[in-house]
């Protein structure tokens, strides 16, 4: 197997770029299926210690189902598998593009969750057009033990989110173990209220970058289903961001939104209206590559699938 990692924002993306198991022709929802039934034992090899660590997503590329598109993408992490990710299809593409595989222009991809697009920009910048993307709930008050009663919306961007304001704790790279411990259990609280599909919790505080207006920007904690927090803005969580700023009339479509992540990284986000009135976000980022590898299994290890959790 040979390996492209990057990262967007400062978010890594592994890219499994040959070698991967035959998860057939299908769609990538069939094949993630399959890969999950049949070649978890993959994931676990690349996600896990010693190999991997929590912090790492994985992107296995695939061929795609239609031809007309560019590729095929699965993404999963320590835990397990995401529907989409943002920061993720960024560093799929700037992968793709240190391989020379790809020229700046539109790329479409599919992923489990629907088919996006990709633009590539002469200067490395990556804009992708999100699925859509829509608030479920607005204002859901959950008790949290031993901090309160915390608000917030639920929505979806490609994975579903809780998005919060009124956590009550600075959105600062140094508060990361206090922001991690407290979206930790509003994500059980959330749970045990019967919202157990949430698996991205997002606080979201003030904007800390002059450069951006205070009222088109944000910044933001995200933490991920395997108990990583996301070192990139989050691109399924800005683009459930987004929706619900569309919902409340706070950003007009073609508006742009600056989205900060708790280590200072942005993305730019804006949406257009469907055909239907679906929010269809566009986040803009860039991604760097930091290794292509590899991957050895020596005989004897007893750890090359991973370290069992
Ligand atoms: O950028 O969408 C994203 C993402 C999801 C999980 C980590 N990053």
């Amino acid at each position: 197997m040979r390996l492209i990692d990057s990262h967007t924002g400062g978010e890594p993306t592994r890219l499994i770029i040959d070698g991967g198991p035959d998860l057939g022709q299908g769609s990538m929802a069939e094949r993630l299926q399959i890969l999950r039934e049949q070649h978890d034992h993959w994931r676990r090899a690349l996600m896990l210690e010693p190999r991997g660590s929590e912090v790492l997503v994985g992107a296995l590329l695939c061929a795609p189902q239609d031809p007309a598109n560019c590729c095929g993408v699965i993404f999963f992490n320590n835990v397990g598998y995401l529907g989409m990710c943002g920061h993720g299809s960024i560093g799929l593409i700037a992968s793709l593009a240190y391989l020379g595989r790809i020229q700046p222009g539109l790329h479409r991809i599919e992923t489990p969750v629907g088919l996006i697009e990709a633009r590539l920009a002469e200067d490395g910048a990556v804009s992708i057009a999100n699925v859509a993307s829509y608030r479920e709930a607005a204002g859901v008050a959950i008790d949290v033990p031993g901090h309160g009663r915390v608000h917030g919306d639920i929505a979806w961007g490609g994975n579903w989110f809780f998005l919060c304001d009124d956590h009550g704790l600075e959105i600062e790279a140094r508060n990361v173990d206090a922001l991690t411990d407290l979206s930790w259990r509003i994500r059980q609280s959330l749970a045990a209220a019967g919202h157990d599909k949430v698996d991205h919790i997002e606080l979201i505080g003030d904007s800390r970058n002059p450069a951006h207006a205070p009222d088109k920007s944000a910044r933001n904690f995200v933490l991920c289903p395997g108990k990583a927090y996301d070192r990139s803005p989050c691109g399924t969580g800005t683009s459930a961001k987004v929706a619900c700023l569309a919902a409340d009339g706070k950003l007009q479509p073609g508006e742009f939104w600056q989205q900060e992540s708790v280590i200072g990284s942005s993305f730019e986000a804006s949406y257009q209206l469907g055909a239907e009135g679906q929010v269809l976000p566009t986040i803009t980022g860039r991604a760097f590559v930091t290794l292509d590898a590899t991957v050895v299994q020596q005989a004897g290890d007893p750890f090359a699938w991973g370290i069992p959790v």
